[in-house]
């Protein structure tokens, strides 16, 4: 199955981005871009691609080990950015440092169970909105309007495993389908308690 780690913000973060995207859709180009689905909406730590389910016991102990090692930490929605013409996303501000190890750890955790992990970019955190077809798309309206964008503190608490069901239908336009299909505190009890 195709996999991510990813960290899943909670649904009142979820609620104030999607107020901002709502504004989004209604700008001139707005109907070019794909926009993402919302309750798949997440921040992608490592991406792992199709993965044999026979290293998936393994993958689960490294990841959830990963989460032990990582205290909890804050995070918040902040502006926006893209990737050339082609990604339009949401930012983050926060403690960046916290995540980009937490990021690392479960690029280390798949590696380590056997994934065969693409070579590291630098790791910018991102939550993606949108995407355009083709050439690409000028994002700057988009951009221009997300950069005000602030939203509410939480506490990072958990890493998840997330599995993406790519479309088969051939329906033009149509998204994966993302689903959760696994999750481990972070900090947790000290190793080796109850
Ligand atoms: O939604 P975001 O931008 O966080 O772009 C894909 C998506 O990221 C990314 O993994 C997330 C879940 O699909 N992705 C897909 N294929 C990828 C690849 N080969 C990839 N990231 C890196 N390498």
């Amino acid at each position: 199955m195709r996999l991510f780690a990813a960290v899943l913000p909670p649904p009142e973060q979820l609620d104030e981005i999607g107020h901002v995207v709502d504004r989004l859709h209604r700008l001139p180009g707005a109907d070019g871009l794909r926009w993402t689905s919302r309750p798949g909406w997440h921040l992608t730590l490592a991406f792992m691609g199709e993965v044999d389910e026979e290293l998936l016991p393994d993958l689960r102990v490294r990841l959830a080990r990963a989460a032990h090692r990582t205290p909890s930490f804050p995070l918040r929605l902040h502006g926006g950015g893209h990737f050339g013409r082609r990604a339009l996303w949401a930012g983050i501000a926060g403690d960046l440092d916290e995540l980009r190890l937490l990021a690392e750890r479960a690029d280390a955790a798949a590696r380590r169970a056997g994934v065969p992990m693409d070579e590291h970019r630098r790791y910018q955190a991102h939550l993606t909105v949108a995407r355009a077809r083709g050439d690409g798309a000028d994002l700057h309206p988009f951009l221009d309007e997300l950069g005000t964008f602030e939203g509410t503190r939480w506490e990072v608490g958990e890493l998840a495993l997330v599995r993406s069901n790519l479309p088969v239908s051939g329906v033009r336009g149509e998204q994966p389908r993302y689903e959760k299909v696994d999750g481990w505190p972070l900090g947790g009890p000290p190793e080796g308690a109850g």
